[in-house]
């Protein structure tokens, strides 16, 4: 009797377990749909909800096909994780990238864009300094990435600084100097760098980074791309038949009329930067070069009125052709500018020997910095160039053109000894040690510099 109520238990038992197990089971289906909203961005994937194998399959082959990655040339593993991460979004129809991004909640609801209209492409407006950049690097990086860039340039702080003030200026990358940057975040102008989108930022270099920090607290709204000097350029040969014994490697040349007046006729050209002009007046003089007070910036005026008559030109461009083809005897002007025209002239094969000093009085040490408007109409682009021209092969090609010095530390090791040993690039420590900073002027003290720099320009 027990026996049978036993055995009864046991084949109950076993039919009720083979009836669950045989059931078909929905829970495998909650599985890759979960997984599934990570990697259906584009709107064939999201058409397709129901089967959890196919949108996976397709897109990861796609990958390798998009520019960004079978196109990379030299270019090391670096940019390759950011690039790939970022792929599938774009990779159907290698798509810019930026369209991809800035529109991912609306395209899974859309029907599909019809294939005849071209998407909108996508494009980083940069706004730098003239003759600072190897163009080649411009078109790698759109063979890269598939942006277009379009680029404008100035010579001056000054015009730079008027767009940024009155807003919408259209960039996306700007490169102001670190006097003009640290007022610049003040006024609110820059929006912070995702550093999570520059993976290259590992690069640069830490001392750079550090002095940048003076302008930029806590590095949030820039990276370094090129610094360095404000000096004297001057040909050679005609300098040296006009005055054997010139002092070159001093402000003397410039400051001291009675120098300076002996080349009146050669040609002379100065900066238009009264950031620059008027403290390397003030440290000739033995001032405090980065004073702000007006008492002090006043003494600059006689020093600066005393030479006007002798000056060609205020222009902070075009010196570099003057130099190159010996138009002119001196120009005070910025160290790369002035190698550049060294090179024009060796290229040339003119003959033209042109010389840079940074005077033994000090000279001024600046940092140009990459940074981006809050109103930049194309933010993701924007840290794509950032980042890419951080990536040291990249710095280190726009260093041998353009003859700066890179903030990018690691960008050295890949330079050329000819310009990694060129004092006039790459100063020594003992020169380092001579050269001034200029921190931000506050408005009084800029109204006061440009007071007299009008009145010098003007000759009055
Ligand atoms: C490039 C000049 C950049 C140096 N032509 C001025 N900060």
């Amino acid at each position: 009797m027990n026996k049978k109520i036993a055995v009864a238990v046991i084949v109950i038992g076993l039919a009720i377990m083979a009836y669950f197990t045989l059931l078909p089971a929905p829970p495998p289906a909650s599985t890759p749909e979960a997984a599934a909203p990570a990697t259906m961005e584009t709107a064939a994937a999201g058409d397709m909800p129901a089967t959890p194998e196919t949108p996976a399959a397709p897109e990861t082959p796609a990958a390798p096909e998009t520019p960004a990655v079978a196109e990379m040339p030299a270019a090391p593993a670096e940019t390759a994780p950011p690039d790939a991460a970022e792929a599938p979004a774009a990779a159907p129809e290698a798509a810019p990238m930026d369209t991809a991004m800035a529109t991912p909640p609306a395209e899974s609801a859309a029907p599909p864009p019809p294939a005849a209209a071209a998407p909108p492409a996508g494009v980083v407006n940069v706004f730098n300094w003239s003759d600072y950049i190897d163009d080649a690097n411009l078109e790698a990086f759109t063979r890269e990435t598939g942006i277009k860039v379009v680029y404008d340039t100035f010579d001056s702080n000054d015009t730079l600084e008027t767009k940024l003030l009155a807003g919408s200026t259209g960039y996306d990358i700007v490169v102001p100097t670190g006097t003009f940057l640290g007022r610049q975040i003040q006024a609110g102008v820059f929006q912070t760098l995702d550093k999570s989108k520059l993976p290259n930022i590992v690069h640069q270099d830490p001392a750079i980074t550090a002095r940048l920090a003076k302008y930029d607290p806590g590095n949030e709204y820039a990276v370094n791309y090129m610094w360095g000097t404000t000096g004297i350029g001057y040909n050679v040969a005609k300098v040296a038949a006009i005055m054997p014994d010139a002092p070159v490697d001093s402000w003397k040349l410039i400051f001291d009329p009675t120098i300076l007046a002996k080349f009146k006729d050669c040609g002379i050209e100065v900066l238009d930067a009264p950031d620059e002009m008027i403290p390397a007046a003030l440290n000739y003089l033995g001032e405090d070069p980065n004073s702000k007070d007006p008492a002090v910036i006043k003494l600059a005026e006689p020093v600066l009125k005393a030479i006007r008559p002798f000056i060609t030109k205020f222009h902070s461009s075009q010196y570099i052709n003057d130099l190159a083809n010996g138009d002119i005897c001196i120009a005070v002007g910025w160290s790369g500018d002035v190698i550049q025209a060294q090179s024009r002239a060796a290229e040339a094969n003119n003959g033209v020997d042109v010389g840079y000093s940074i005077p033994k009085e000090g000279a001024l040490i600046w940092f140009d910095n990459l940074a981006m408007p809050k109103d930049a109409p194309h933010p993701e682009n924007a840290l794509k160039f950032i980042d890419f021209m951080m990536r040291p092969d990249v710095a280190a090609k726009n260093t041998e053109y353009i003859a700066y010095a890179s903030g990018s530390g690691d960008a050295k090791p890949l330079l050329p000894p000819e310009i990694l040993e060129n004092g006039a690039i790459y100063p020594s420590e003992d020169t380092l040690s001579h050269l001034y900073v200029v921190t931000p002027y506050d408005p009084k003290s800029q109204r006061v510099l440009n007071d007299i720099w009008t009145g010098v320009k003007a000759g009055l």
